[in-house]
């Protein structure tokens, strides 16, 4: 059993994994940046270790640091969060060295979804569809040819990383050399390593992903699928559970294939299969080896609690829950609320939050690490909450989401809360029609945001008004 466990990790999923800790009879320990000092997660835990200075973003990927403290407080485990060191396999090594639970899976399974062409064979293997496409990294002349014979467009992907970075698409094999040297040049910089593959670039694909968990007891289930296909730049935005496209047929094909993966790598822990979707057939191709920001969505619509079957699992218990025994209910939608200006370019707006009130009433969840008078730090990703809302169809649920916009009153810093507001009325969202490009095919929602902000003006001041300190 684990009694202790440190939680490497910042702000909104620190919290989110304590308040599971905390259900759970498992005490907690963060450890913060000086930059976070003021943070709720730090007072949330029951006790706190500073693990580096201000401004440091580098504090949370102290490896060394990180370990010491757990080791210092008598920490059995580690919960990484999302971001970081989550997929690290040599933070997750050296949990293991220092014999410290490192709650995800072993450093093996995840330098092996880490590299995305061994994800891609083992997928292969385990009798999944990958998209066309090479299973090894390799030089530039050999893509060449296996672009010619996948035909144009292909899309060229870092062999390490993933999350979009360093993708790109070649419509023509004109592009190809530039594009190739591109994608390595910022391979190189972001994962040390600038080693490149290509498969067919799909264009017009959904973006949707299944939740798995995997204990140690050789039981591996699937929460359903969420749609993820409303981002900008691969920072997604809107996210949903179920998806509007995905039959209950198609739901069993992919919630096996991830199970099948799973097991075929020896999962543990609770782990995302990503798939994109395109002219109704689907296609494996990442696995994500962390808890994700949007597990929200599936919690609410099947009510397991993600964090606490990662607790179990790493205590050695098996899950709670049985495939049987899933059912989702309803419909949930997550937005993501950012401190940044999407009426210019979407720049980072941090600063101080001078009037801050978070909606509240029936379906509504706000996962957040703020509170009126936070600083928000230049220093890090600047969400400050995800706004998380269910219903009972996905039409209940879209009206809420719309209501609680209305209530969100956010005073000092410009925030997104426009943009969700524009989409959620958008007409191709509503009726379900989403993709990966939507937010650049939809130009309409520049006009709008202002029109949206115009007409909500008047109620918005009022409310301001009255949160302002
Ligand atoms: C693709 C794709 C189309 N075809 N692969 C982006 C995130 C990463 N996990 C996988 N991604 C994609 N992989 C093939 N074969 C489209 C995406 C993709 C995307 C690509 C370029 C620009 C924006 C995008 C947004 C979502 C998904």
């Amino acid at each position: 059993m684990i009694n202790k466990v440190l939680v490497a990790n910042r702000g909104e999923i620190a919290i989110r994994i304590m308040r599971a800790c905390r259900e759970s009879g498992i005490a907690t320990v963060a450890v913060y940046s000086e930059a976070d000092r003021d943070s709720i997660f730090v007072k949330y835990a029951d006790e706190a270790c500073s693990i580096g200075p201000a401004p440091a973003r580098d504090s949370y990927l102290n490896i060394p640091g990180i370990i010491k403290a757990a080791l210092n407080c008598g920490a059995q485990a580690i919960h990484p969060g999302y971001g970081f060191l989550a997929e690290n396999s040599d933070f997750a090594r050296a949990c293991e060295e220092a014999g410290i639970i490192f709650i995800g899976p072993s450093s093996r399974v995840l330098e092996l979804v880490g590299c995305k062409t061994a994800a891609r064979t083992t997928a292969q293997e385990a009798g999944i569809e990958i998209v066309p496409g090479i299973n090894e990294c390799t030089e530039p002349d050999i893509i060449e040819q296996e672009a010619e014979k996948i035909g144009y467009p292909v899309i060229i992907k870092p062999c390490d990383g993933g999350g979009g970075i360093g993708m790109q698409v070649v419509k023509s094999r004109s592009e190809l050399k530039r594009s190739l040297e591109m994608s390595s040049a910022i391979a190189s910089r972001a994962f040390g390593r600038g080693k490149v593959y290509v498969e067919k670039y799909l264009e017009h694909p959904r973006h949707i992903e299944v939740q798995i968990l995997a204990d140690s007891c050789g039981n591996i289930i699937h929460l359903g699928e969420r749609e993820c296909s409303i981002q900008r730049m691969h920072n997604k935005l809107v996210e949903e559970a179920p998806s509007p496209v995905i039959t209950p047929e198609i739901r069993q094909q992919m919630g096996r294939q991830a199970v099948d993966f799973a097991r075929k790598v020896g999962y543990l822990g609770a782990g995302t299969v990503e798939f994109i979707y395109s002219g109704g057939r689907f296609y494996f191709i990442e696995m994500n080896a962390r808890i994700q920001v949007e597990h929200t969505v599936t919690e609410m619509v099947t009510g397991i609690d993600i964090v606490k079957e990662q607790l179990r699992i790493a205590g050695g218990l098996p899950l709670s829950v049985s495939q049987q025994e899933v059912k989702l209910n309803g419909w949930s939608i997550e937005c993501r609320i950012n401190a940044e200006d999407p009426l210019n370019n979407f720049t980072p707006s941090p600063g101080r939050l001078s009037g801050y009130r978070s909606p509240g009433g029936i379906g509504i969840r706000v996962d957040s690490g703020v509170y009126n008078g936070f600083m928000i730090s230049p220093y890090y990703h600047p969400m400050i909450s995800k706004l998380v809302a269910w219903g009972r169809n996905r039409e209940e649920v879209i009206l809420r989401m719309r209501r609680a916009l209305y209530e969100y009153i956010i005073v000092g810093v410009k925030t997104n809360i426009i943009l969700h507001k524009a989409i959620l009325e958008n007409p191709r969202f509503v009726s379900g029609d989403l993709g990966t490009h939507f937010i650049g095919q939809e130009s309409s929602l520049f006009d709008d945001m202002r029109r949206i902000e115009e007409r909500d003006r008047a109620a918005v001041e009022r409310l301001k008004e009255t949160f302002k300190t």
